[in-house]
């Protein structure tokens, strides 16, 4: 059916914008974007959509996602936020709400309690202004996740950088312990 195909397309243009630009020959620019022609030829050379991929069809893959993960801008398409590769995309800075969340597994609360919330994988710490997101997002990894509070107010003003992901993703390099709590 149509939305499993949208969610295999999905997951193919993240690991591409995500994760692993150089296995399909891309490099992108400095805030992670690439030009759609060139992404669309590296995405059809690699896989064999059926029919091929198209800016269209990428816009309907978007318009059907229950999560902004991607923008098209000026011919160009990056995905927003969740990159693991070296280079670090660069976000635009911006002043976080007082209360951040984040959802995780209930198995890594001693560590993160200890050293704080680290990027891990990825380039950046994810969390969201919303309780119902860091639920879904810490989920993924336990069926009784754990959300943590982040004094986001506290940590901007002793100049921890906050980045905007989308309008429910909020990014920052790494959070210490001493401005999470249990929610
Ligand atoms: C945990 C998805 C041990 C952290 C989601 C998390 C999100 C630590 C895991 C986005 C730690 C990393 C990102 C420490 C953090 N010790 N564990 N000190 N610090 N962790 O997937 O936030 O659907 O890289 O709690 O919805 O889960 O792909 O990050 O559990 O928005 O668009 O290490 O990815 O979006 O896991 O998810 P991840 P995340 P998409």
């Amino acid at each position: 059916p149509e939305e499993n195909r949208y969610a295999y397309i999905s997951r193919k243009m993240s690991y591409a914008l995500r994760h692993n630009p150089e296995k399909y020959g891309l490099k992108l620019a400095q805030d992670g974007s690439v030009e759609m022609e060139t992404f669309l030829r590296a995405m059809n050379g690699m896989h064999h959509f059926e029919p091929p991929l198209t800016e269209a069809v990428i816009r309907e893959v978007m318009a059907h996602a229950e999560k902004r993960r991607f923008a098209i801008e000026d011919g160009r398409i990056r995905a927003l936020y969740g990159h693991s590769f070296q280079i670090k995309v660069d976000h635009q800075e911006v002043v976080p709400p007082a209360v951040l969340y984040h959802g995780t597994a209930r198995r890594f609360l001693d560590f993160i309690m200890e050293k704080g919330l680290l990027p891990m994988g990825r380039q950046y710490v994810h969390m969201s202004a919303d309780i119902e997101t860091a639920e879904q997002v810490g989920r993924r990894r336990d069926n009784r996740p754990v959300i943590l509070t982040v004094d986001a107010k506290q940590a901007a003003e002793d100049s921890i950088r906050f980045y905007i992901g989308n309008d429910k993703v909020w990014l920052a390099d790494q959070i210490p312990p001493q401005y999470l709590g249990r929610y």
